[in-house]
């Protein structure tokens, strides 16, 4: 089973993650968490230009910079994973470009979608959305302090990361599974665990 999880700004995946893992390891369930971008060590010298906020990158070289750090995510960690029988659950994975590079930068979807077929990207067999509004999230993030490169952008941005994320969970009801992320968070963690719990079961 493949699971990505997204959110935007201060949904709570984090958080969520940290909570999954105590379960996971209780019910017996062998997974490999991992985070894009930098889930490598390639991934996260990629990461450290990516969220440096001194640094102005064109759309396409942030778009770019993001499918180099995929590559090596999904080569050296999802796929050996899967081969194994291992389960894989990562924090943000495509959704995310499609929302922040597609949506928020203008980014073309048709190219995207080539990209992510020319480069082999599996789909998820499940991606859990933390749904939230974005004052409120970004209430969150500013409340625990200095904010990256994505996080000082206007809040018309991040309404077009929420949007893009709504409208994918519209187009694809079997592959997504919407979470209110205002609910608190031991609800939050029942969803997601219980989510994932069915869907490992019913396969
Ligand atoms: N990015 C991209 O543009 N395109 C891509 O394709 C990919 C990524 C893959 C990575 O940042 C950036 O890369 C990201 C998009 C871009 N944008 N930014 N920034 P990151 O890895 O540094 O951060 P993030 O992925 O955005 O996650 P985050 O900032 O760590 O937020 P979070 O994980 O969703 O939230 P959290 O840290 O778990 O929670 C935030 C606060 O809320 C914290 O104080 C919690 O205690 C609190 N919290 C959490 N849940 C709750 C509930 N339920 N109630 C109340 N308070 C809560």
């Amino acid at each position: 089973m493949f699971i990505s999880l997204e959110g935007s700004e201060g949904a709570g995946k984090s958080s969520l993650i940290e909570s999954l893992i105590q379960s996971f390891k209780d019910a017996n369930k062998e997974f490999v968490f991992s985070k894009e971008p930098g889930a490598t060590e390639e991934g996260q010298a990629i990461r450290n230009i990516l969220l440096d906020k001194s640094i102005d990158l064109d759309p396409y070289a942030e778009t770019f910079l993001l499918l180099a750090d995929r590559s090596q995510h999904v080569k050296k960690i999802i796929y050996p994973a899967i081969s194994k029988g291992i389960h894989v659950l990562t924090d943000r994975y495509i959704d995310s470009t499609y929302a922040y590079q597609g949506a928020g930068r203008g980014i073309n979807e048709d190219v995207l979608n080539y990209l992510f077929k020319m480069l082999n990207f599996p789909i998820p067999d499940l991606t859990i959305f933390l749904d939230i509004p974005v004052i409120e999230g970004l209430e969150r993030v500013q409340r625990r302090g200095e904010m990256d490169r994505f996080e000082k952008e206007e809040i018309t941005f991040f309404e077009r990361i929420r949007e893009s994320y709504l409208f994918r969970a519209k187009q694809e009801p079997e592959r997504f599974f919407v979470i209110d992320a205002r609910k608190p968070q031991d609800e939050v963690h029942k969803l997601a665990r219980d989510c994932i719990l069915n869907k490992l079961k019913n396969d």
